[in-house]
């Protein structure tokens, strides 16, 4: 063959370096037109070094922290009250989630030896808000938590072990689908990220109304009630929905790996911190 192949025109940790250097899908490191390895590093070094550069000059915000800031005041405009809860909850509430000890999602979850662990989702206590508040508020009960969530992972482009959720829900009157695809869509819509609904089945809720961004979940939302409600002392109907903000700041960005938009000391803002 006269032409090199491909694969063989970088070594694995040049290809490596490159890899962490890029930021989506700008440059085919498979493109046989590719100038040499150290022109290629030097210009992407100097690429990233002038976006920083910006960052600092210009805005100085943490992307995951801005979307965190803009989806709070989303929903604070559409009466959702904002909840801030521990982050370490009873290992017991994984079990009144129906998530028995046997299946794959309590296999995910980060116990501590005092029985606790970090929570995989905000559900728990968000039964615990609604059935309080609604004790004290006016019905419909509407509420929302941003946080961070932790669940053991095995998968690598669209799963990180530590990743930040928002769930949204509402309880009582207007606790509809349409409400519910309606919200939704506004939320999409305020972020300026294009979506499409599925059917799904899940273990914790039954039937599940999945937001897709091509082939990755952006969400699962729900329609209640559902049986295990009585188990937290729920019983009027609800809506909710959990979005992974990496996963959004993946598809705005079109990021290679949802690392480049997660809690990290590696990516800032999806740019390699080593240059
Ligand atoms: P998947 O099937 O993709 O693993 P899931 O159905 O287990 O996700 P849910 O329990 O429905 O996830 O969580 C709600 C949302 O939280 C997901 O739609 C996704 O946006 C986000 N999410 C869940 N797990 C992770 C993770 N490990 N890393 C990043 N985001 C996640
Ligand atoms: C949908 C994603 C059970 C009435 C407090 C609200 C929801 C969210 C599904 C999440 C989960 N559920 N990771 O519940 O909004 O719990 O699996 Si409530
Ligand atoms: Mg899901």
């Amino acid at each position: 063959p006269v032409t090199v192949s491909a694969k063989e025109k970088f070594s694995p940790s040049q290809r490596k370096r490159l890899e962490a250097l890029l930021i989506s899908d700008e440059i085919d490191l498979d493109d046989p037109n590719l100038p040499p390895y150290e022109e290629l590093e030097a210009d992407l070094v100097a690429k990233r070094k002038a976006e920083l550069a910006d960052i600092y000059e210009n805005s100085r915000e943490h992307m995951l922290a801005e979307l965190e800031r803009d989806i709070s005041a989303f929903l604070i405009s559409k009466g959702f009250i904002e909840i801030k809860s521990s982050i370490l909850i009873p290992e017991e509430y994984i079990v009144r989630m129906g998530i028995d000890k046997d299946v794959e999602l309590s296999k995910q979850v980060f116990r501590t030896d005092d029985g606790k662990c970090l929570r995989p989702m905000l559900a728990p206590v968000l039964y615990n808000y609604l059935r309080r508040f609604d004790k004290v508020l006016p019905d419909p009960i509407k509420i929302f938590e941003i946080g961070p969530c932790y669940r053991k992972e095995s998968d690598g482009s669209s799963h990180l072990e530590e990743f930040t959720m928002v769930n949204f829900c509402q309880m009582g009157d207007g606790s509809t689908r349409e409400n519910l695809v309606q919200l939704i869509d506004e939320f999409l819509t305020h972020l300026g990220i294009s979506y499409e609904i599925e059917g799904d089945e899940c273990m914790v809720y039954g039937a599940t109304v999945d937001v897709m961004h091509g082939d990755l979940e952006l969400s699962s939302a729900v329609v209640g009630p559902v049986p295990m409600d009585m188990d937290w002392g729920i019983d009027k109907p609800w809506i909710g929905a959990g979005f992974g903000l990496e996963r959004l700041l993946k598809v705005r960005h079109n990021f290679k790996n949802i690392k480049r938009g997660s809690r990290s000391e590696y990516y800032y803002n999806g740019i390699h911190t080593n240059l």
